[in-house]
């Protein structure tokens, strides 16, 4: 279920952190996602007992695959960098290198032009990233028992590591769209059966845009 290639990281805050995990799990060149809790300084929190901390999605991404800047344009384009929440929906980048760090500070200007309102997103130095609890990984998956029994996936921490989970978990919602599902249907190795139950629901949600 995982996918060993040489990986890097990418941290972001954009709202309920259900959505960006099946935005981003079924893109291209992403290989794996987790979600937690980060930002802050609270030690050990957790969903009930955020402390300063908020949502947020760890993403490890193929750079041969993707870029950063395909990353950051997924980031300003599917959350509301505007909107005044508390601290749990915040938006936020948190880098992981010089590299990030001057890209995300350029894509923020780039915003700041381009929104009329006040953008509220920081940029901050990627710290400890807290792993939210194992029932809010591949939130979204985890509503189809029967799919994850299907391909062998357990609830549990496999769900942070396992490649097809990330996947699955944005095609049960239309995330990636169908022409890619069928170009990686064969690599992702489920049956027919399998096969055919996710594909209906990739059509049915496909371009109807992410919820929480
Ligand atoms: N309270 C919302 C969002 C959950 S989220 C992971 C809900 O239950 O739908 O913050």
């Amino acid at each position: 279920h995982d996918i060993d290639v040489p990986t890097k990281k990418a941290t972001f805050s954009m709202a309920c952190f259900w959505a960006p995990d099946s935005l981003f799990g079924a893109q291209k060149g992403v290989i794996r996602t987790r979600v937690g809790f980060a930002g802050g300084t609270t030690k050990n929190p957790s969903y009930h007992s955020i402390g300063d901390h908020t949502e947020s999605i760890e993403i490890d991404y193929d750079p041969n695959e993707i870029s950063y800047s395909e990353l950051l344009d997924m980031f300003w384009n599917h959350h509301d960098p505007t909107a005044r929440t508390s601290k749990q929906y915040t938006s936020l980048i948190m880098h992981h290198d010089q590299d990030q760090k001057e890209l995300a500070e350029k894509t923020l200007k780039e915003e700041e032009e381009k929104k009329s309102g006040y953008i509220v997103t920081k940029i901050l130095p990627a710290k400890e990233f807290y792993d939210a609890e194992d029932y809010h990984q591949k939130y979204r998956l985890q509503q189809h028992p029967l799919l994850m029994e299907a391909t062998g996936l357990v609830p549990g921490p496999q769900l942070k590591s396992s490649h097809l989970a990330a996947r699955l978990n944005g095609y049960v919602v239309g995330s990636g769209g169908v022409a890619q599902f069928d170009s990686e249907v064969s690599r992702l190795g489920l049956d027919e059966k399998t096969a055919n139950y996710v594909r209906k629901l990739v059509v049915k949600y496909e371009g109807q845009g992410l919820f929480c």
